[in-house]
């Protein structure tokens, strides 16, 4: 039987699901769905049949008809009844995956910005601290620059090692990611099909977005609101790759970082800075 549905089943478009929440949300959307389909035959079905009973025959006489209190307050207390069961069945769910008080601990934490027509994000370094921004101080948004979106402060301490990526971001697999996203300029959506998670992303304020996901890969980060006219090119890559990986990763970063802090020998023209000067 579960066969058939899939047949039917919008789930079959959906992209694999490599989130730990994720089943559980495609589950309640093929609830939300099959509830929908059949309230549509239903309808429709009721609505076609008294077309054809009632339809035009000369000589058949209309009638005034003012309404049943029955009927009508049947058809008002069933979808009552019925939205307010989707409501508080989907509640428990819901409230693991969006309410900002259920947020897990973090094992990575990541500060995104979405701007038109980007992403970009802050890891906090080889410290796993932040150091003074638009995020950990709300004073320091006043530091906020088309140079400096998130705002970061120069002098602080914790704040050296930060670093950014840009259309990009990396997360270990089996980890609780947290994100805190959001915008410069107007309302974007963080979506990541794959992950099951979406997230509309606001100038001013920061939301909280989290994810565990199971399986290592290249996958999509697309913005979901239509936020202006490059809005279909507002897309970024991700890699859910092993701890290990991760880490490698990371020190490589941070060895950048730090490389970037030391002082920089005169630059002499490589091969590929004089391709592109003589252009
Ligand atoms: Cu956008």
């Amino acid at each position: 039987m579960g066969g058939i549905l899939k047949v039917f089943d919008m789930l079959v478009w959906f992209p694999e699901n490599i989130s730990t929440f994720g089943q559980e949300l495609d589950n309640l959307f093929a609830i939300i769905y099959w509830v929908s389909v059949i309230i549509f035959f239903l309808t429709f079905g009721v609505m076609a049949y008294f077309l054809v009973k009632y339809r035009y025959r000369p000589g058949r006489k209309g009638y005034n008809y003012h309404g049943n209190n029955i009927v009508e307050l049947t058809w008002t207390i069933l979808p009552t009844i019925l939205f307010a069961w989707i409501g508080l069945y989907s509640d428990d769910v819901w409230a693991r995956t969006k309410y900002s008080s259920k947020v897990p601990q973090a094992d990575v934490e990541i500060l995104c910005l979405g701007r038109q027509f980007g992403w970009t994000f802050l890891y906090p370094g080889a410290d796993g601290k932040f150091g003074r921004n638009a995020f950990t101080d709300r004073t320091a948004r006043n530091l906020m620059s088309t140079t400096n979106i998130f705002g970061m402060d120069s002098t602080s301490a914790d704040g050296m090692d930060d670093f950014v990526t840009e259309n990009q971001f990396r997360v270990p697999v089996n980890s609780n990611v947290v994100i805190r996203g959001s915008s410069i300029d107007v309302l974007h959506s963080f979506f990541l099909p794959h992950a099951r998670v979406k997230q509309d992303v606001i100038p001013g304020t920061w939301m909280a977005i989290w994810f565990n996901l199971f399986k290592t890969g290249d996958y999509e980060l697309a913005c979901a609101e239509l936020c202006g006219s490059g809005h279909y090119s507002m897309r970024a890559e991700y890699k859910v790759v092993s701890l290990a990986e991760y880490d490698k990763w990371l020190d490589t970063k941070n060895a950048e970082v730090i490389g970037a802090r030391q002082p920089q020998p005169t630059p002499t023209a490589t091969a590929d800075t004089a391709t592109v000067a003589s252009h």
